[in-house]
């Protein structure tokens, strides 16, 4: 088996938890290069894309979240066989990469500017969002996003989706979700409480 280090920020959220959870449950060491945002500012410009995470497979580096999230997904055996539920899988992987982008954007802002930023956010794209996510989490079945069973599409929909009801965005309120799209609450209850999912955190917490 290959040796793999990811790097990504020290937070249990973004780009890199989801990543994190199917290593685990692919049963699959990795060091968990866990790095501060000054730390990252030292090292970005020696990154390829200059953007976390990075994934080192032995001694090859290689970028892009979502390319790392269903090649270890397939090791985890957490990734669609079928094409056509595959496409299903990727295409909520790519709208939450979407959605990150747009959110990044408010990052840096303070104070009424940051106020404004948010809710144009809240008002716009986080809205365009997350009806788009419940519209198609109603279309693969209503509980999961893909083959009828828990992917990596739906870790990655998770991650975010907790980040936004626990309050981690200034501005945007802990209920949005509720209110716009109850499937993805329940979908979000559904993920935390799935032992893939807690036997993660236990560890974690271990
Ligand atoms: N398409 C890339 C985007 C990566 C990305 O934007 N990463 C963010 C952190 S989650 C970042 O490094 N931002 C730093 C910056 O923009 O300076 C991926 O999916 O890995």
């Amino acid at each position: 088996m290959s040796k793999f280090k990811l790097t990504y920020f020290d937070f249990n959220g973004g780009r890199g938890e989801p990543i994190r959870i199917a290593f685990h449950a692919a049963g699959v060491d990795f060091e968990d290069h866990r790095i501060s945002f000054e730390e990252f500012m030292k090292v970005r410009g020696d990154m390829r894309f200059t953007c976390a995470p990075e994934l080192e497979v032995d001694d090859v580096t290689v970028t892009q979240s979502n390319s790392m999230l269903r090649y270890v997904g397939k090791l985890a055996g957490l990734y669609p066989e079928d094409d056509l539920q595959a496409l299903y899988c990727d295409e909520a992987m790519g709208a939450i990469e979407d959605l990150l982008h747009q959110i990044v954007r408010t990052f840096g802002l303070e104070g009424d500017e940051l106020k404004a930023a948010r809710e144009k956010l809240v008002n716009g794209w986080l809205s365009v969002f997350i009806k788009g996510l419940a519209e198609i989490l109603q279309r693969a079945g209503g509980k999961y996003f893909a083959d009828n069973r828990l992917t990596v599409a739906d870790l990655k929909v998770y991650v975010q989706i907790r980040s936004l009801r626990a309050g981690t965005l200034d501005h945007v309120p802990t209920d949005l979700v509720d209110k716009l799209a109850p499937s993805l609450v329940q979908h979000e209850e559904r993920v935390g409480n799935d032992p893939i999912v807690t036997a993660y955190y236990a560890a974690r917490a271990a």
